[in-house]
């Protein structure tokens, strides 16, 4: 076999197929693999005119049909799939080629998986990819980790196949070493999360307390797309709801079922913000949205609790509630984004990334399920100031919110006396006011933990500990010894 193919593909479910077709509709020569050779020959039956393919059945006629340097992308199911391939491939690679795992792994994965690989002399470059299947065909956002080096090499191929945004630059950047780059699409998942946790929260409130139908909504969300919420979300959300059931005549939305389903990477986002220390709340309230949509039983067993009564809006209540709400939704979405934000500078802080802020948002704009105009605007202010301290402290975001906060306020007390629970919103504003608070009720947390763990706290002064013995002693219930 001709080593000539300059990429290869192994595993050619919907991502792994799509994204080797992408390569090869862009000129480049494919070698293709996959552990069942049948998905392999399907491929070349049905799109081998598309472009350059090379099937291959075996993991050593795969290797054998890739030029030098290798490179190699693995497109399987994150976890021990992912292993196992690399345990089957990576013997038979020479020091200076290429293993890229475009799949959705764990950043600490990959950061083993870099350290074990860089021992033998091959590159290992974990890459976030994001579009799902039509991305992966027609131009993905992409994430690379890894090696600098292997991006000299690498780089202008995924430049060439990924999304491009507005302004015609490719959505792909070297994000930083080993893990940076699956880490970096995990925040991204995460946002993912936020945002649509913030949309079903508009369209909520756009029926229960406006009374609008979705195929209303459903205009609403149009004209919110022509404006500064333009992004793929919004826009598929107005297609979702405009949806009608064929078979029932109701709106699609009515027919499905109320239960979210998750893959992990929101709950990784979360779990990693613990970890770090980093307040991610929006995130947070919207993965536990969708565990809480999944609890049948106990939804069915509260179902009769009691709630508020509903009021009605008229028609121009209704219509200038909807602005309210698209204020509220904005607002939010900026609090969702400095979270993320903010976590993806701690990680890489913690892990000497030196991830570009300005970049990451820059390859978001395009391709992957965020991408929205917003972005831009976020890539600008971390372009004018890379230390930002928090999206927040930009001017332009700053006034935004100060123009939104009135009405983002009344449409959370529009929620809470109509019972419509809106957590995505809510969480936004309590860390929006928690952040720009002058004292926090933590001072009163730390005197209560002085109170009872008086010896731990080498901070407080002499005088104080002293007295807050001499209460301790006082108090009817004897404190517990740690929090
Ligand atoms: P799947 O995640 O469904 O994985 C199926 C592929 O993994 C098949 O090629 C299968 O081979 C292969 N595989 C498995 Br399962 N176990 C294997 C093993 N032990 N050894 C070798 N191959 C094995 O595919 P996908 O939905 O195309 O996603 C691929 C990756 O891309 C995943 O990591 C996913 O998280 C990520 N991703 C997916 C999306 C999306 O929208 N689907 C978006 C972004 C990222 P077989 O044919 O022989 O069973």
């Amino acid at each position: 076999m001709s080593n000539s193919a300059q990429i290869g593909v192994t595993g050619l479910a919907v991502m792994g197929r799509n994204l080797a077709r992408n390569f090869a509709r862009n000129g480049y020569a494919v070698a293709l693999h996959n552990r069942t050779a049948a998905r392999t020959h399907a491929l070349v039956e049905e799109f081998g005119s598309e472009g350059d393919f090379i099937a291959t059945e075996t993991a050593k006629e795969f290797v054998a049909a890739l030029e030098r340097p290798r490179r190699l992308v693995i497109m399987v199911k994150a976890g021990e799939p992912t292993d196992a391939v690399i345990q089957e491939f990576a013997p038979l690679l020479e020091p200076g080629d290429m293993i890229i795992d475009g799949g959705n792994a764990h950043f600490a994965d990959t950061r083993r998986r870099e350290r074990e690989l860089r021992e033998q002399g091959i590159h290992f470059v974990g890459a976030g990819i994001s579009g799902g299947e039509e991305g992966a065909l027609n131009g993905p956002s992409i994430m690379p980790g890894g090696p600098v080096e292997s991006y000299e090499s690498l780089g202008p191929m995924l430049e060439k196949i990924s999304a491009k945004a507005e302004d015609g630059a490719p959505c792909v950047t070297h994000v930083g070493p080993d893990g940076a780059g699956h880490f970096v699409k995990m925040v991204h998942n995460g946002i993912e999360y936020a945002d649509m946790q913030l949309i079903g929260e508009a369209y909520q409130l756009l029926r229960d307390v406006a009374g609008y139908s979705p195929a209303q909504i459903a205009d609403i969300f149009r004209t919110w797309n022509t404006g500064r919420l333009d992004s793929y979300l919004i826009e598929i959300t107005a297609e979702v709801l405009s949806h009608v059931d064929e078979a029932t005549g109701k709106p699609f939305v009515d027919v499905v079922q109320d239960q979210a389903e998750q893959k992990g990477t929101g709950r990784w986002t979360v779990q990693i913000a613990l970890d770090l220390g980093v307040p991610v709340s929006g995130i947070a309230e919207a993965v536990f949205a969708r565990s809480l949509s999944g609890h049948s039983a106990l939804r069915e067993a509260s179902r009769g609790l009691a709630g508020p009564s509903a009021t009605a809006l008229s028609e121009s209540e209704a219509s200038a509630f909807a602005d309210q709400v698209e204020q509220a939704l904005y607002a939010s979405k900026i609090v969702s984004y400095t979270q993320g934000f903010h976590e993806v500078a701690a990680g890489s802080a913690e892990y000497d990334w030196n991830i570009d802020l300005g970049a990451v948002a820059s390859i978001w704009r395009g391709g992957c399920i965020i991408r929205a105009a917003f972005l831009d605007r976020i890539r600008e202010a971390y372009d004018a100031q890379a230390e930002l301290p928090s999206l927040l402290s930009d001017d332009t975001f700053a006034q935004e919110i100060a123009a939104a906060q009135d009405d983002w306020r009344a449409v959370l007390v529009s929620a809470v006396q109509q019972g419509v629970p809106t957590p995505g919103f809510a969480a936004a504003l309590a860390y929006y006011d928690a952040l720009r608070a002058e004292r926090l009720p933590a001072a009163l947390t730390q005197g209560q933990r002085d109170f009872f763990a008086l010896d731990g706290v080498p901070h407080l002064p002499d005088r104080h500990r002293r007295e807050l013995r001499g209460r301790r002693r006082e108090a009817p219930h004897r404190p517990p010894q740690s929090d």
